[in-house]
């Protein structure tokens, strides 16, 4: 039997929660292998382990995956996440990529210097509700099922609920408008594995770590430090 997956990112959100949520959904169990310094990901670059010399990277099925599309493609698929046939994985990719934009603007969000935070957020709150969340509303509304395409349960759901949650953290009333959204968030994180994982705290402690080159991660480490300095 294959070991369980390993994914190799730092131990923040960035790039690797999507996949950690899909994972957690599947109920499948993973490890974990934080880069905590920047020879952490040398020694990686150094094994040949990184295809582009980025993160994230999950070791799975005896691949070294990288690419979040690619990694959350292949688990998404693998666990039957991924919709019945080609027009709904159509659909599925369309909706992942759309709240994955909307992902990123929040993932750079941290990172934003301080004169340009609050119109950054702004603006995530605006693309929020007015580009991304209505457009998963309509879908709920036309068809009048429960989950974004089939009706059953895919990465489309998991994917969104997990960008409602980072919205909410900024906006705890972002849904307002949005009454089929707000029974879609009830709706997935009432299921048990996803409950667990929510409770396990992951998908919430951790701050928004993604490092994009060696001047960011010192970058970032000056951020951790006045974080973790704040009163
Ligand atoms: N297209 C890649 C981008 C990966 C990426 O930018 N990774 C960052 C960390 S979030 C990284 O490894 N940066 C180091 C570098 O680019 O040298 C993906 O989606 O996985």
């Amino acid at each position: 039997m294959a070991g369980k997956p390993k994914l190799h990112y730092s131990n923040g959100r960035g790039r690797m929660e999507s996949i950690r949520w899909l994972l957690a959904t599947a109920g499948v169990e993973f490890e974990e292998q934080f880069i905590e310094k920047k020879e952490d990901l040398e020694k990686l670059r150094n094994d040949g382990y990184l295809l582009f010399q980025q993160v994230p990277m999950v070791e799975i099925d005896g691949m070294k995956m990288v690419q979040t599309r690619a990694i959350g493609s292949y688990i998404a698929a693998k666990y039957n996440l991924y919709g019945k046939d080609l027009k709904e994985r159509a659909w599925i990719d369309m909706y992942v990529e759309g709240t994955t934009d909307l992902m990123v603007m929040i993932m750079y969000h941290p990172f934003e210097p301080a004169d340009t935070k609050e119109k950054n957020l702004a603006l995530i709150i605006e693309r929020a509700t007015t580009r991304y969340f209505p457009v998963y509303e309509k879908a709920l509304k036309d068809h009048g099922q429960d989950y974004l395409v089939g009706n059953k349960l895919s990465w489309a759901d998991i994917h969104l609920l997990e960008a409602i949650l980072m919205v909410e953290e900024f906006k705890p009333d972002i849904l307002s408008a949005f009454p089929l959204l707000q029974a879609l968030e009830g709706r997935t994180s009432n299921i048990p594995k996803i409950t667990t994982f929510l409770q396990a705290g992951e998908a919430t402690e951790r701050w928004e770590g993604c490092c994009h080159s060696e001047e960011e991660i010192q970058y970032l480490i000056v951020w951790l430090l006045q974080k973790i300095t704040q009163p």
